[in-house]
C-alpha cells in the first residue's frame, strides 16, 4: 500500500479517537489491507501522536486468549501501545464522555530489568529477565463500529488501545514460577466476569516471549524498564456512567476505578 494512503488512514483512526466517534472499518473499502500494511498504519499513528507531544507508556499484548484467537482465526496474538495520556490513577475516574464505547479487561503487566531480544524464550527466561510483575486494567476502545473488525483493522487501530489503570501490588517474578493467579471484574459490587493468568496464553511470561519474537522480526526489542501488558485473564467487559469498577486479583490489592459522564 503506498504511503499516502497509509498516512490518510492512520490520520482518520486517529481523527476517531480524537473526535470520539466510531467508524467504519478501514478493510470495507480496502479490502486488499494486509497485516503489514496495518502495523505500518498503526507505526504512522504512532508517529502522529509523538509528534503532536505524546509519549509512549509501553507495548501491549492482544488477542491473547484462545477464545479471541479463534474469533479472529489467528494463531499470533498482536501488539500495540499504550501512551501516557491513557494512564488513569488506581481509584481514580473515567470520563465516558471521552470514550466511544469503552470496556475494561483485567490484565498482568511486566517490569523488566533486563532487555530481552530474540525468538524462542522460554518462560524461565522472561522471567528471569523480569523485576516485577503487577496487575493492571486496560480499557479498550475499538475505534470501530460495534467493536467489529478484522485482524488488519484492529491492528491498524492500535489494537483498541485507550486507558490504563496501574495496580500498587507489586509481585517477584518467581511468584509467577508454577502459580496461577485469578482475578475478577466487579461492576458495582456484581461479579461480571472471572479469569486465570492461564488463559494469557497458558502462561504470561510466554505473551512477553511472543512480543519479543514479533518485535525481534522489526528489528526491534525489549528493554530494561519497560512496562509491558501481557494481556487480559479475563473477557472484556462493557461500563457506563454511574459504574464503580473494581478487579480482585488474587493474592494482590484490587484495581479499581469510578465511571463518570
Ligand atoms: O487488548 C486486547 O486483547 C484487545 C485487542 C483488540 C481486540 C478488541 O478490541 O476486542
Ligand atoms: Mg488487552
Amino acid at each position: 500500500m503506498e504511503a499516502t494512503k497509509i498516512h490518510s488512514l492512520a490520520e482518520f483512526l486517529h481523527q476517531a479517537e480524537l473526535d470520539k466517534r466510531e467508524v467504519t472499518r478501514i478493510t470495507a473499502e480496502n479490502p486488499e489491507l494486509t497485516v503489514e500494511d496495518a502495523y505500518k498504519i498503526q507505526d504512522e499513528i504512532i508517529k502522529i501522536k509523538l509528534e503532536a507531544g505524546d509519549s509512549i507508556f509501553g507495548p501491549k499484548m492482544g488477542l491473547t486468549s484462545e477464545a479471541k484467537m479463534t474469533q479472529m482465526n489467528v494463531t499470533e496474538p498482536i501488539f500495540g501501545y499504550v501512551f501516557n495520556y491513557m494512564k488513569v490513577q488506581n481509584g481514580g475516574s473515567i470520563s465516558v464522555s471521552q470514550l466511544i464505547h469503552p470496556k475494561v479487561e483485567a490484565e498482568l503487566a511486566f517490569v523488566l530489568k533486563k532487555d530481552l531480544e530474540g525468538e524462542n524464550l522460554s518462560v524461565e527466561d522472561v522471567l528471569d529477565a523480569t523485576e516485577y510483575i503487577f496487575p493492571a486494567l486496560e480499557i479498550i476502545d475499538s475505534r470501530y463500529e460495534n467493536f467489529k473488525f478484522t485482524l488488519p483493522d484492529v491492528i491498524a487501530d492500535n489494537t483498541s488501545a485507550s486507558r490504563v489503570v496501574l495496580g500498587d501490588s507489586l509481585r517477584k517474578p518467581e511468584d509467577f514460577q508454577s502459580d496461577l493467579v485469578g482475578a475478577t471484574i466487579f461492576i458495582n459490587g456484581e461479579a461480571k466476569a472471572f479469569g486465570t493468568s492461564c488463559a494469557i496464553l497458558g502462561h504470561p511470561a510466554l505473551s512477553i516471549s511472543m512480543l519479543a519474537a514479533m518485535l525481534s522480526r522489526k528489528g526491534k526489542s525489549l528493554k530494561a524498564g519497560e512496562i509491558i501488558l501481557a494481556g487480559s485473564l479475563t473477557e472484556a467487559v462493557r461500563f457506563n456512567a454511574g459504574d464503580y469498577i473494581s478487579v480482585k486479583f488474587d493474592g494482590m490489592n484490587d484495581v479499581s476505578f469510578h465511571v463518570v459522564e
